[in-house]
Order: C-alpha cells, then structure tokens, then sequence
C-alpha cells in the first residue's frame, strides 16, 4: 500500500544537535524529578483554561489502534466534590479497616495516610479519568467499536497529563479509591466508561509537607544491552 493510499502525510520533525538533545534531556529531567504527589491544597481556585490545556495535552498520548478511549472529567463543583469525598471516605474506611493487608498498611505507613480525604474537597479542581471499555460510534444507536490496550493508553495519558500539571505550576495526586464505581454513578457517566484514576489538583498549601522520599537511582531502573 502506497503512503498516499493509507493517508500518510510526512512528519514534521527538526533534528537537534547532541548538544541541545542533552541540554534539553537534562533540564526536563530536573523538572521531573522536582514533582512530588501533594496530599494537602490550598483552597485557591486555579486558572481552569490552564487544566483544559493539561488535559488537551494528555489527549496527545499514543492509543491503542487511536481509539483514545479516555475520558477526562474536570470537576470543581463544591457539591459534586462533596459526594465524591464522603463515597470514597465509605469504600477508604473499608479498605483501611480489612480489606487491606498489614503489610499493605505497613507499606503505607510512610505516606500517612487514612481513610479522610480532604483533598478531595479542598483541591479546587478534581479530575476524575475514566477509561472506556469500547467505544460507541456516531449516534449512540450505533455498534460498539472494540478499544484496544486500554489500561496502557489510559496510564500513558494519565502520565502525560500528570506531568503536564506539574510543567504549567500546578500540584497533583494520584488517588485510586477502590472500588470506584460510586464515580460513574455520582458523574452521570455512561455505561461503557470504568472510572480509572481520580486526580485532585490545585496549589500546595502553604504548610504543605511531602514524604522524605528517594527514587531509585538510574543504575537501579535500567539494563543496558548493547
Ligand atoms: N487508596 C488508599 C490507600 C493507598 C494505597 C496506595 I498503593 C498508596 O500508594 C497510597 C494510598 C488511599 O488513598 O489512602
């Protein structure tokens, strides 16, 4: 099959000098390793136009066959906020009475963490990320069109989008509360979409303190083969 045949279109691409790619790599890698998960915010509400771009921007991650089957909900709603803290505080309180393991809560002991999530109230904006399981096509009368590697395209964009927050000046957590199904129902969602990731958002209170955590250093993530 020609290019033109399978609607290729040439890519726009600018080779940088060695120099530049490692100038490039190296300040975008101190960046990174500047972000830290936040459990506490400020109540200040947050530019949104500046969430939209973020989440335009995780829309950018690659997909499994492009099917994008992601859907990213941006909620600043006191109310809905409210309903989406005290169901996860209910499923939250389960988790940390039973459901999980002492060696689980012992893992966590670092992160001091409970069952109260008051982030999810204070955190002026709070996205919850859902993945589709399929998508449906045009009219909703229409066939369910079959998604592919959708927990990996959802993590990848959810990656994406994590960083995106932490470049535009903003602070993050991951939050999976489990099971999460309370969200479809409190966000209205439909029914081919399974809540993924809940990701509160806004600026650090100003007493803010984070885990005195260490990354594995490179030699610890990376095999060479040459
Ligand atoms: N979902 C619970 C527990 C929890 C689990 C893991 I793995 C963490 O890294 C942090 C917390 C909670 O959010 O408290």
């Amino acid at each position: 099959m020609s290019a033109s045949e399978s609607h290729h279109i040439p890519l726009e691409f600018d080779r940088l000098s060695e120099e530049e790619m490692l100038e490039r790599a190296d300040s975008m890698l101190l960046r990174m390793q500047g972000r830290r998960s936040v459990r506490h915010f400020d109540t200040t509400p947050v530019p949104l136009d500046v969430i939209r771009r973020c989440i335009a921007a995780a829309g950018t991650a690659p997909s499994g066959a492009h099917k994008q089957p992601w859907t990213f909900c941006l909620v600043t709603n006191a109310e809905v906020k409210r309903a989406i803290r005290e169901a996860a505080e209910k499923e939250e309180y389960e988790n940390y009475h039973g459901r999980m393991s002492n060696r689980w809560l012992e893992d966590l002991k670092v992160f001091d963490t409970n069952h109260f999530k008051a982030h999810l109230e204070e955190a002026p904006a709070v996205i919850v990320v859902f993945r589709q399981v399929w998508t449906v096509s045009e009219s909703t009368e229409g066939p369910k069109q079959q998604n592919y590697y959708v927990q990996e395209s959802v993590g990848i964009a959810c990656g994406m989008l994590i960083n995106a927050l932490h470049e535009s000046g903003l602070v993050s957590l991951t939050h999976t509360p489990s099971p999460m199904e309370f969200l479809t129902e409190i966000l209205k969602r439909p029914s081919n979409e399974r809540a993924f990731l809940l990701i509160p958002v806004g600026y650090p209170a100003e007493d803010c303190t984070v885990p005195h955590l260490e990354r594995k250093p490179l030699g610890e993530i990376m095999v060479e083969i040459h």
